[in-house]
């Protein structure tokens, strides 16, 4: 069913209007689901994409439909939509669209906005949910803003949004629409733009020549190259230079974790970082060598690295890049992969990447056996395609840094803006993308955020187990405070009966102290049930060494280099 057609088989010939339009260019670019709160002014959009054949999934606050179409790009790597209305409700989704931005999550937020004819630049006039430059709050935290300014232009800025949101670099882009445009006639639209590949082979000569001369190679991936879905191609180029696989958070699962070349524990822990240190050249794929992923760049200048990203001025942004390739990194890395002779110290590399493995898990295991009990159950105890969803709590950055997933777009974790509150409501956008069961991992701070989600989850019958540990605290923040020798102030936590709470929203719920057997039974039923269920879990954990406080290790890194002007 399309924009033009009725529930019923009856076709209407009115000519298109802005909003059935709009519903109709997003159904045409594959958008079957979006997350919504309506208001007056957006309400129209519910009728218009139930006709198009679009859900609307209902939240109970418009930052949760930010997050929910961003745990929805990033399960499918598909376009999460959410739909806010003017004001108030744009307002609300700003946020959500600036934790999206980090990760380059393709998500679009649709606005309505008031309308054109009541509009006076610059002037406050009083009109319900008016304010004056609604786009203007979105400039600083979306990859581009878009302001329909007549109905003639609806489809072209609709496909335009579309376009932008979700060509490589991908990010999130705000559009608003004036709600008198939404009921005026809308004209089609233009054609859509193609990627394209701009390497050059005289430069991928050049990094084919450098690449055979080095001793020692380290591929590192990031989230590009989950979006260039070029983890076959890495693997064989790893293969033949015979080079360890360093992953970024995002690319967790690009390459399966039990591949021999990939090297399970992050970046920044001692173990794995001596083998950036050794490298004679980093391959560099998809990736800007963030702060979170290089101990906030205190890890040294390589002696050359060679970029592969879709972004030049991405690609060097942080790090001296000595060769970048511009391109799709999937395009680019099958030519290097015909290209490239075999290395002849694979099984040195093998053994060398399981030793290094090995070493950086037993440390961690050392220091946080509980925290490796909850990594263990989250690997080995839930079916292989459950995503992980994760917060900005303990238990949350030591998933994020050590999560081992078989595939791509399995762990969704807010580290790039450090959105605390994204956990619960991102699930509802991960369990509508239908790609396996969701595990929220989410501290007793982090979930009073967006405790109304709950009725959320439960009215859409979501897959969804929340694991709540509960520490009655800011616990990163204590522990910050104990480290520093100063008094908890403004840390500790009232937190409510969460199984109580949880029970209140029909949701089933247990209480374990630990992350012992008990919770793996929890775990285990829970995400075979197909429904919401809480685990609530009364544990403190110590944090990771990845996390700032404890990550930038001071005068470990001999040649620390700042960001790259
Ligand atoms: C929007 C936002 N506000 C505040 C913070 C700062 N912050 C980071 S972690 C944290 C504590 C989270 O507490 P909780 O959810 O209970 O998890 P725990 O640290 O106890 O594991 C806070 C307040 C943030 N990252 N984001």
């Amino acid at each position: 069913m399309n924009a033009l057609s009725r529930p019923g088989g009856s076709v209407d010939c009115h000519p298109p209007l802005g909003h059935e339009r709009l519903a109709y260019q997003l159904a045409e670019a594959g958008v079957s689901v979006a997350f919504g709160l309506p208001g007056v002014h957006n309400l129209p959009l519910w009728t218009s994409f139930a006709e198009a054949g679009i859900e609307i999934v209902g939240v109970r606050h418009e930052q949760a439909a930010g997050y929910a179409a961003d745990g929805y790009a990033r399960a499918t790597g598909k376009l999460g939509v959410a739909l806010v209305t003017t004001g108030p409700g744009a307002a609300n989704a700003v946020c959500a669209t600036g934790e999206a931005f980090t990760v380059g999550s393709p998500v679009l937020i649709i606005a309505t906005d008031i309308a054109t004819t009541v509009r006076r630049e610059g002037v406050f006039r009083g009109a319900l949910h008016e304010c004056r430059d609604q786009a203007a709050m979105y400039a600083p935290v979306a990859k581009a803003t878009f302001v329909c300014g007549s109905a003639d232009n609806i489809t072209a800025v609709t496909r335009r949004a579309i376009a932008v949101a979700t060509e490589a670099p991908a990010g999130p882009v705000y559009l608003g629409l004036p709600i008198d445009l939404l009921d005026a006639p809308a004209p089609t639209p233009l054609a859509s733009l193609e990627r394209t590949n701009f390497a050059t082979p005289q430069e991928q000569r050049g990094v084919v020549e450098v690449l055979s001369q080095a001793d020692r190679v380290v591929v590192w991936i990031g989230g590009g190259a989950v979006a260039a879905d070029c983890g076959v191609h890495v693997a064989e180029v790893a293969h033949l230079l015979a080079a360890p696989i360093l992953t970024t958070y995002s690319a967790r699962g690009l390459v399966p974790f039990d591949h021999p070349l990939v090297v399970t524990a992050p970046p920044q822990v001692p173990q794995v970082e001596q083998l950036w240190n050794d490298a004679d050249v980093v391959l560099v794929i998809g990736s800007d060598l963030d702060a979170m992923m290089t101990r906030s760049w205190l890890m040294a200048q390589p002696k050359h690295i060679i970029a592969i990203n879709v972004d030049s001025a991405d690609a060097g942004k942080n790090y001296r890049a000595d060769q970048v390739l511009v391109g799709d990194a999937d395009a680019v890395l099958a030519d290097l992969v015909d290209a490239l002779q075999p290395k002849p110290h694979l099984a040195a590399c093998i053994s060398e990447v399981r030793q290094v493995n090995e070493a950086a898990w037993s440390a961690a295991r050392e220091e946080c056996p509980e925290a490796i009990d909850l990594l263990d159950a989250l690997t080995f105890e839930v079916p292989p395609e459950t995503n992980l969803v994760l917060d900005m709590c303990v238990a949350g950055y030591w998933v994020g840094a050590f999560a081992r997933p078989l595939v791509p777009r399995k762990v969704a974790y807010p580290i790039g803006w450090g959105t605390l509150g994204f956990a619960l409501p991102a699930s509802i956008g991960t369990s509508a993308a239908k790609t396996g069961p969701t595990v929220v991992i989410v501290g007793d701070g982090g979930f009073m955020y967006a405790t109304g989600e709950l009725a959320t989850l439960a009215q859409q019958k979501a897959a969804v187990t929340i694991v709540v540990v509960d520490d009655h605290a800011y616990g990163m923040l204590k522990y910050a405070q104990d480290t520093r020798g100063l008094p908890n102030l403004g840390v500790d936590l009232h937190t409510p009966d969460f199984v109580k709470l949880a029970e209140s929203f029909h949701i089933e719920a247990v209480r374990v102290s630990d992350f012992g057997p008990e919770f793996v039974a929890a775990l285990r039923a829970g995400t075979e049930s197909g429904r919401p269920n809480l685990i609530c879990v009364e544990a403190k954990l110590l944090p990771p060494p990845t996390t700032s406080t404890r990550a930038e290790r001071v005068g470990v890194s001999t040649q620390a280099v700042g960001p790259v002007s």
